[in-house]
């Protein structure tokens, strides 16, 4: 039975950086997902025929907004449902589901790297035929949707059963229950070495991998401990919780302390890993060891014939403009394409699909190639893992001798959170306004080579996006700062800091940058606008 609700709209439902993130308690309000979901289901327009993917990372209220999601799906005349069993499916593992059965799009209920729980945060990622989330200009139409919706469709029955793996009918609308894991894994094996990966393992090789308590639990159990043959016990926190056990399920220095304190300690394993909420996160740990994600975009570039998938060769590479400038060298010595796009994975999507690149990577523990249109956390872990099979050396002796080659990008990100909305808008705007003038003056002993905007023109579909404001130096350091757009409430400013040193490879990068964060700080007037002389989060 198909019911007309109506509906007053609420004014918040802009998406960010990757889809609608807030605050769990804003979104259990009456009909918030509904509002949005119809108005999305608005602006594609006819439904007849178009099926979708939809899964999630089984925070709180995955449960909840799924029945709604799948109810309103049939009402609004979609013809068939591809949905996780038990409503779970990774964002990686949803983009391939997507591009794998030629599917229309796909919704993931995620807020990703942010906390889950009441007292967190819940999000749905919304992307189409590309596999890949939407980009600004449907977003856009979706929000001014959201702020005219009067009413909704909903079908309105029982809720489903999603934990039956098989074929359903629900109001005219086809629903299938597939196992999450199965597609994925089979990708994977069909990139990387498995048999010299299974090799490692029966070598006595060590990892850990630390779920977070979120959704690849069951992905790392069934590729690096039933396949691959990493012993048991190597996977860790691998339930998906609905407040992920209280942990922030973001893999950085800062929040797998657990993973990070083990892989410190004598006793760490050879190798060190952890995923983020919904997947598509990584982060990377050798013994007493960390590459960073700018450094790890690089040398999986550096390292693309040990791979299978890509050892007949790749095309280009993109990184976001906010991370370190490493992969350049690496683009610039293969004599591959070499590109820099806004913040946010939908930007390499036109990339891959005009197969102008084969890798990605931001600075925020993202990694990702074309096998799909997110990024992949368990893709960058088989990654890593494959080049330690096929060269017999650690981490640190592969990021080491990857430093000695093309020399080091000395990076940190630096984030200032919970400032007011205001102050962090006219700081930016001070800021862009000011930045013109500061070109071909010295401070601090660096002289400014640039400084202005970051505009992106995408070369396939001619947008022109603004994201973030950048100064560079004239020794090839540079700062770049920008507004968070996945935060939940307030604003967070993130600064991020780089410098190049070709000799001096092993110092500490806290210490490589402290002339530059006092540039950074001074030009910006973060202490004094914001009243913050220590950035909140440092990765
Ligand atoms: C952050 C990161 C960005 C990433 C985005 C989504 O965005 O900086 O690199 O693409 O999160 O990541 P922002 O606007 O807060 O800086 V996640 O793992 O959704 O999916
Ligand atoms: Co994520």
């Amino acid at each position: 039975m198909i019911k007309t609700v109506s509906t007053t709209p609420y004014t918040d439902q802009k998406m960010g950086t990757a889809g609608l993130r807030r605050k769990s308690k804003v979104v259990v309000q009456p009909n918030y997902v509904e509002n949005f979901m119809q108005s999305i289901f608005n602006v594609i327009g006819d439904l007849q025929g178009k099926t979708f993917v939809v899964g999630g990372d089984g925070r709180y209220y995955n449960d909840v907004a799924i029945q709604k999601i799948i109810k309103m799906a049939a009402a609004n005349g979609v013809s068939r449902l591809i949905i996780g069993q038990n409503g779970f499916m990774s964002t990686p593992a949803g983009s391939n589901i997507i591009l794998k059965n030629k599917a229309d799009g796909g919704f993931i209920l995620s807020a990703s790297h942010n906390p889950g729980g009441i007292n967190g945060d819940f999000g749905i990622k919304y992307s189409n035929h590309t596999g890949g989330q939407i980009p600004s200009s449907i977003s856009d139409q979706i929000y001014q949707q959201t702020l005219n919706i009067k009413e909704y469709k909903i079908c309105d029955t029982e809720d489903i059963d999603l934990s039956k793996i098989g074929k359903q009918e629900l109001c005219g609308m086809e629903i299938e229950i597939i196992d999450p894991v199965v597609d994925y894994v089979e990708m994977m094996e069909n990139i990387f070495d498995f048999p010299a990966i299974k090799k490692l393992f029966q070598n006595g090789f060590t990892m850990r991998f630390d779920a977070m308590n979120a959704v690849t639990g069951p992905y790392a159990i069934r590729i690096f401990e039933e396949i691959l043959g990493a012993k048991k016990g190597s996977v860790v926190n691998y339930n998906p919780l609905p407040d992920f056990g209280g942990l922030h399920p973001d893999p950085n220095m800062v929040y797998a302390k657990e993973l990070v304190d083990y892989m410190y300690s004598d006793q760490a394993a050879d190798f060190g890993a952890a995923n983020d909420g919904d997947g598509d996160r990584n982060m990377i740990l050798g013994k007493k060891f960390f590459v960073t994600p700018s450094d790890s975009l690089a040398i999986i570039t550096d390292n693309f014939c040990y791979i299978p998938a890509y050892k007949n060769g790749i095309y280009g590479v993109a990184k976001s403009a906010a991370t370190s400038t490493s992969v350049e060298r690496v683009a610039h010595a293969h004599n591959i394409g070499y590109y820099e796009v806004p913040t946010g994975w939908k930007y390499f999507v036109n990339l891959m699909d005009s197969k102008r690149i084969t890798f990605c990577g931001e600075e925020s523990f993202g990694t990702g190639s074309a096998h799909i249109r997110e990024k992949d956390g368990i893709w960058a872990v088989l990654f890593w893992l494959n080049i330690i099979a096929a060269t017999g050396k650690s981490v640190e002796e592969i990021t080491t001798e990857h430093w000695q080659k093309y020399g080091r990008s000395y990076y940190v990100r630096f984030d200032f959170e919970g400032v007011d909305t205001n102050v962090a808008d006219k700081l930016m705007e001070s800021l862009e306004a000011k930045l013109p003038s500061l070109k071909g003056q010295t401070i601090n002993g660096y002289q400014v080579s640039e400084a202005g905007a970051f505009v992106y023109n995408d070369p396939v579909d001619h947008s022109s996006t603004k994201n973030g404001l950048i100064i560079r130096f004239n020794d090839g350091s540079r700062i770049v700062y920008r507004l968070s757009g996945t935060g939940s409430s307030g604003a967070t400013i993130r600064v991020y800091l780089e410098r190049y040193s070709k000799a001096d490879l092993h110092n500490d990068p806290l210490k490589m940058l402290t002339e530059i964060f006092e540039i950074a700080m001074a030009v910006s007037e973060i202490p004094e606008r914001t009243g913050k002389h220590q950035a909140d989060v440092v990765t």
